[in-house]
């Protein structure tokens, strides 16, 4: 038996990651697994992946592509000859969907540096085409409106380390006066840290960083990152599960918590 993995690129750690336990996961059950990576510069669609792994039988598909629930519900619709388990939606969509909740560790983040006596907050985006990025960036801006602070700046990334690491220099040239920096994942916070190191600007005595995934690298970085952990490996154990499960309605949809770590770039 195959089941079908659609991914965006594997160059970032968090999808890399969430293939390497997906296929774990599936070889423990029996299964192999087909991956397609989206290629963004060829113009591959989903939709040709979806055929390729079709055409080789593939039944089952979990599909890693950050994917407004429209599209997501448009590519549920015109596969009905297979099912389709998406990883990187709104948990509220009504497709099948094994994601977290983004409110959650987006809070836990900016209320803990709040409570350290934070003010004034860099946020560092991931790209606005994301579902998941906007909703992290959502939260953080709820949370600080509920105490009527408004951010110092907002930048958006593409989730690599170096647009990171153009982000903080944009920051640190154009608006200095941040006294932490929220950022939408580990790579990008790793070229933040490159650049403030730098710049000799002290992290955490200066600026406090916290990143997002907890990928298996960040507790490695210069200084260890605090950041908010998702469970990847569960993630796809239970996409594997719900994906295997006979009865589809025994195993609904499913949001996953995230918790903030707290480590040494923080103060
Ligand atoms: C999400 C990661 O948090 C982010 O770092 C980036 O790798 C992105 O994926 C790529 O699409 S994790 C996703 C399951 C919401």
């Amino acid at each position: 038996f195959t089941l079908g993995l659609v991914t965006t690129s594997l160059a970032l750690h968090a999808p890399s990651q969430i293939a390497a336990s997906v296929k774990k996961y599936a070889h423990q059950a029996g299964y192999q697994v087909l991956i397609s990576m989206i290629d963004e510069d060829v113009n591959q669609s989903i939709q040709d992946s979806i055929n390729e792994l079709k055409s080789q039988r593939v039944e089952k598909v979990i599909i890693n592509i950050p994917l407004e629930s429209a599209e997501a519900e448009r590519i549920f619709e015109n596969n009905r000859d297979i099912l389709c388990l998406f990883l990187d939606v709104d948990p509220t969509s009504p497709v099948f969907n094994v994601c977290f909740n983004p409110a959650d560790g987006s809070r836990a983040s900016m209320e803990y540096l709040l409570g350290l006596g934070h003010q004034e907050f860099a946020l560092l985006a991931g790209p606005d085409d994301s579902v998941s990025s906007r909703l992290r960036l959502q939260s953080w801006q709820e949370t600080l409106a509920e105490r009527g602070i408004a951010p110092v700046t907002i930048v958006h990334g593409d989730w690599s380390a170096k647009s990171g690491y153009y982000s903080a220099l944009q920051m640190l040239r154009e608006t200095p006066q941040f006294t932490a920096i929220l950022v939408g994942n580990d790579q990008m916070a790793l070229g933040v840290i490159s650049a403030l190191h730098q710049h000799n600007v002290a992290i955490p005595q200066q600026v406090s960083i916290i990143g997002y995934d907890d990928t298996y690298d960040s507790a490695f970085f210069h200084p260890a990152l605090t950041t908010v952990s998702l469970d990847l490996d569960l993630q796809s154990k239970e996409a594997v599960a719900h994906l295997l499960a006979e009865e589809k309605e025994e195993m609904p949809s499913k949001v996953l918590p995230a918790r903030l770590v707290v480590r040494n770039s923080t103060s």
